[in-house]
């Protein structure tokens, strides 16, 4: 196995060379420079703006005259018309401040640096010497004790002079209290997105009575040796220490989505502060401690060895990027278990789910506004979640869906007069669910998608799948993806041919051509379909295990039924849309209509064969490349097709250095910090590729375990340990090569457990309990029923054991 560090020679000059650290709530990014170290804060609740009315009633009126169009034909005024339906953009992801600490050496060279990211440890570090002194910093964000902390040390007795500041680009003041160094500020009440121009793009209230959020940062400060001295009321000196240790904390008036975010100046103060004052009471090494045994209980569930190292253990990260790029097992390793890192560091129990850039966000207008965007970003944030065994990370998406249920239950009924719940393509913290747009001037190609309901309540359904509880089902997911579905059922319209449609429809965010010119909107797009076939189902199913709901589970059974069939166009792919239209963007971006391979499963090997191969040849004509969340997708798709070499060809593409934003948008790649590119940084292409790489080793969205479904003949050898499987399972597989030879599967539910893989496998040990299961083999699987917390190893027939 690769060394699990990123690492580099030199400190960050850019932002995105720094290192993030992040606890779900709070986010830094570490620069590692010499004398100027920089932490550049954010605390997961800062956002601008507050709730508001962002639905829109006239879209009642509208939309039938939009529909009559589409049935004529008139794509154009259609598209025109689709305009009216839309509401104001959603508010933007706020930067909190930085965190300046400026050191004093007296003098001197750098003789060595190393600046890493440990993700073993969750732990940043940079170490170097001066001078004949070696200094070293460790950066941490602790989940148990909810404060960044930052340890300063050199090998010599008072070596340490630095003085103490921070700084933000939000309306703030700075001022102090007792030993603590204090950042209050405000957020605007409104922030514009950066694509639209506007005269005004950041409104702020008054500092007293804003309706927006009020925010806090403290630090704290602990010294073994040497002395503080305030330099003024907002800089604070450290002299002759020997070690440091600093605690950060922030906070803000955030109450919950659905109301202002009015705690007072005070209220914000206590909840900054407190944390701090606990940590007080803890040495360096028990915060330590308990941050790498919180931070290791979700981390070492999984283990990946895809092949040796090429690389030399010291070559940087980014040039390792360059250098080697795909060819190298170890960074792909590295990749994935990097995504893994991050979604431990930007989603935990209790905080926001990560947005466009996880936490880490430092600019006042950021790209997208930071904001949870809904036609596949947010989505492809949380794909490894349950794969990838990190099941209680997924936790802030599902609560977030519960909000967006409530306030889309509104958006369906004031918009288009229609039960259940609807989110569109964008929300924020307020969970924003209306068509965006600035009420007619973005482009219905991306604002006009009601579909946000119906993808997100796949997560509910798959967090149920993967572990089996009932209970969550019954409380919580079913009772919301019913809603989505019941929104579906009312926005379905019947067209000529009495197939059920939708109408109207896009797929985001590509345009087709027609006579007039290039439009997005039409009827009945392959994604909408797809997309409502999918909660249709899982709700067919979550209404049979609950064993309710028999009636009105047949009608979604019959809707199913009668929705407008796929179509195979001209070119033998997989049509986009209704009509076998040109696409504007041949090679765009979304692959929107393929979300039936992945992340669905209506289209599989053995299920729609004919649509199936349709869906390989859109791919196909699709090309390799792409933005970096486009280039996850595709790695995530070729692996249900079972091309595991084209998945690492994608791979390969991803693994290419962008230095900097002005390189071209549609080209994905990864910043030397192996954030992805869009370009600019999305986080989303960290997490999509990171479920890629799983779906290339196991997957089981077809009724069984399918092991090594696409192994790329680049990874003859190697083993994964800790993957989860649809059913309650887990899965530790070896490789040799390029076959399996061992296999051990943890049932955690006591299902039926059906195993696919290219060789016979049998069955070498049974649970603990010394119970044999009945096993068949049936259409090339073999068959088990398991024993719940049941332990079970499996070899391949006539090859030699090698213990996992
Ligand atoms: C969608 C994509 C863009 C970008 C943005 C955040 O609109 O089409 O590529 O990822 O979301």
């Amino acid at each position: 196995m690769g060394v699990l560090k990123l690492q580099y020679s030199r400190p960050a000059s850019q932002w995105t060379e720094a290192l993030p650290i992040g606890n779900g709530r709070l986010g830094a990014m570490v620069f590692g420079d010499v004398n100027q170290e920089h932490l550049q804060l954010n605390e997961d609740t800062l956002w601008s703006g507050y709730p508001k009315d962002w639905n829109n009633p006239q879209t009642k009126e509208v939309l039938p005259k939009i529909r009559h169009l589409l049935q004529e034909g008139k794509y154009m005024e259609a598209d025109h018309l689709c305009r009216e339906m839309m509401g104001p953009y959603t508010q933007s992801y706020l930067p909190l401040g930085d965190l300046f600490l400026s050191f004093e050496h007296g003098g001197g060279t750098v003789d060595t640096y190393l600046r890493y990211l440990d993700l073993e440890n969750g732990i940043v570090g940079t170490e170097y010497e001066m001078a004949g002194v070696k200094y070293k910093r460790e950066v941490f964000a602790s989940y148990p004790n909810q404060v960044i902390v930052i340890r300063l040390e050199c090998d010599r007795p008072k070596q340490l002079n630095v003085r103490v500041a921070f700084d933000s680009l939000l309306q703030h003041k700075k001022t102090r209290d007792k030993g603590q160094l204090i950042l209050k500020g405000i957020a605007p009440e409104h922030v514009d997105p950066q694509y639209h121009s506007s005269d005004q793009p950041i409104i702020y209230g008054e500092w007293e009575t804003t309706k927006a959020m009020r925010f806090e940062g403290r630090l704290a400060v602990q010294l073994e040796g040497g002395q503080l001295e305030w330099l003024s009321p907002e800089e604070l000196s450290i002299r002759d220490a020997s070690l440091i240790t600093l605690y950060f904390n922030a906070a803000t008036g955030f109450k919950g989505f659905d109301c202002l975010p009015s705690k007072t100046e005070d209220e914000v103060s206590l909840l900054a502060s407190q944390p701090l004052e606990k940590v007080m009471h803890y040495t360096y090494e028990e915060l330590r401690n308990s941050h790498i045994e919180d931070y290791q209980a979700l981390f070492n569930r999984v283990k990946l060895h895809l092949g040796d190292r090429q690389a030399p253990e010291d070559l940087s990260t980014d040039r390792h990027i360059v250098k080697f790029g795909g060819a190298d097992p170890s960074l792909i390793e590295l990749l994935f278990q990097y995504g893994r890192y991050l979604m431990i560091a930007s989603s935990r129990s209790n905080t926001q789910p990560a947005n466009l850039q996880g936490i880490w966000n430092m600019e006042l207008q950021p790209p997208w506004s930071s904001n949870w965007t809904l036609n596949i970003n947010a989505e492809m944030n949380y794909w490894p979640a349950e794969t990838c065994n990190l099941a209680e990370c997924h936790e802030p998406l599902l609560n977030f869906i519960e909000h967006l249920a409530v306030n889309g239950a509104v958006t369906a009924k004031v918009n288009y007069g229609v039960r259940g719940w609807t989110a569109h393509h964008n929300s924020d913290l307020w969970a924003q669910t209306a068509p965006v747009g600035d009420y007619g001037k973005g482009d219905p190609v991306w604002a006009i998608w009601p579909m946000g309901g119906a993808w997100l309540s796949q997560h509910l359904w798959e967090h149920y799948t993967f572990a089996q509880d009932t209970h969550f089902l019954r409380e919580t997911a079913y009772p919301i993806m019913k809603q989505a579905a019941l929104f579906c059922l009312d926005w379905l319209v019947e067209d000529h041919e009495g197939y059920k449609v939708t109408m109207p429809s896009t797929s985001p965010e590509n345009k087709f051509i027609i006579e007039q010119g290039t439009t997005g909107v039409s009827v009945a797009s392959t994604m909408d379909l797809s997309l409502i076939w999918d909660i249709f189902t899982n709700c067919i199913e979550a209404a049979t295990i609950l064993q309710i709901d028999e009636a009105w589970s047949q009608k979604l059974s019959d809707t199913r039924e009668q929705l407008f069939p796929m179509q195979i166009g001209q070119q033998g792919q997989l049509q986009e849309w209704f009509q076998d239209f040109q696409e504007e963007d041949r090679h765009h971006r979304h692959v929107s209509h393929l979300f039936g391979v992945y992340p669905g499963r209506q289209l599989t090997k053995y299920k729609n064969q004919k649509f199936f191969n349709a869906a390989k040849k859109s791919l196909e004509r699709r090309g390799d490349g792409g933005t970096g969340w486009s280039l996850g997708w595709k790695v995530a798709l070729w692996a249900r097709f079972g091309d595991g070499n084209r998945s690492l060809k994608l791979l390969s593409n991803l693994l290419q250095l962008i230095q900097d934003d002005k390189e071209n948008y549609h080209k994905g790649g990864v910043y030397a910090n192996l954030f992805d590119a869009h370009p600019p940084f999305q986080i989303d292409g960290n997490f999509g590729v990171t479920a890629g790489i799983a779906e290339l080793l196991v997957q089981s969205h077809d009724g069984y375990l399918h092991l090594l479904p696409a192994l790329p003949d680049a990874w003859p050898e190697g083993y994964v340990k800790g993957l989860r499987a649809r059913g309650g399972f887990e899965v530790n597989i070896e490789w040799k090569n390029g076959k399996l030879i061992q296999a051990e599967i943890l049932s955690h539910a006591g299902e039926r457990c059906r195993i696919k893989s290219e060789i016979p496998l049998v069955i070498k040990e049974f649970n603990s309990e010394g119970i044999i299961p009945t096993y068949t083999t049936d259409n090339g699987c073999l068959e088990f029923v398991t024993i719940r917390e049941g332990r079970y190893q499996l070899e391949a027939m006539n090859s030699a054991h090698i213990s996992l």
